[in-house]
């Protein structure tokens, strides 16, 4: 069913009903739903594309925990593995002020690559290895894949 058919469709019916993931291609973890893209896009239109998959609340990935962070590079793992992918933290508000796109809050959990992030040229959005679950700051303009996150 497609993402956007399944979300009107449990618009419409009692709130428990609709206890899932909007459909296979987004993976869960407790009460959260994950999409992988095979696609690139720029950090930038990668938020706005996952701000419109789910017409409601889904959001250029952010990470809370390790538990978190090791079921994205798991998930990364299995999809295709020379491919880093974009994930939600940004700062581009205040230099070197990490946020998640989702809340403007700052990151309590954070991976980090060693050296990293280091600003190298003007770096303000953020990949992950898929190999290694580490975190790399980036230019926004790059083009990458990308993972949105929902609540369910
Ligand atoms: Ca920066
Ligand atoms: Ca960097």
């Amino acid at each position: 069913m497609h993402v956007t058919t399944a979300l009107v469709l449990c618009s419409t019916i009692a709130l428990g009903l609709c206890n899932e993931c909007p459909d296979e291609e987004w993976k869960r973890l407790e009460n959260s739903c994950f999409f992988f893209s095979t696609e690139e896009r720029s950090w930038t239109s990668a938020r706005d594309f996952c701000h419109r998959i789910s017409g409601v609340d889904a959001y250029l990935v952010y990470i809370l925990s390790e538990t978190e962070n090791d079921f994205v590079k798991d998930r990364l793992n299995t999809y295709n593995y020379e491919h880093f992918f974009h994930i939600g933290a940004t700062d581009t508000g205040h230099e070197g002020v990490f946020s998640w796109d989702r809340t403007s809050m700052s990151l309590t959990y954070t991976n980090w690559s060693t050296d990293e992030p280091n600003q190298a040229g003007n770096e303000d959005c953020t990949e992950m290895n898929p190999g290694t679950g580490t975190w790399n700051d980036i230019p926004c303009s790059e083009s990458q894949r990308f993972v949105c996150r929902m609540e369910l």
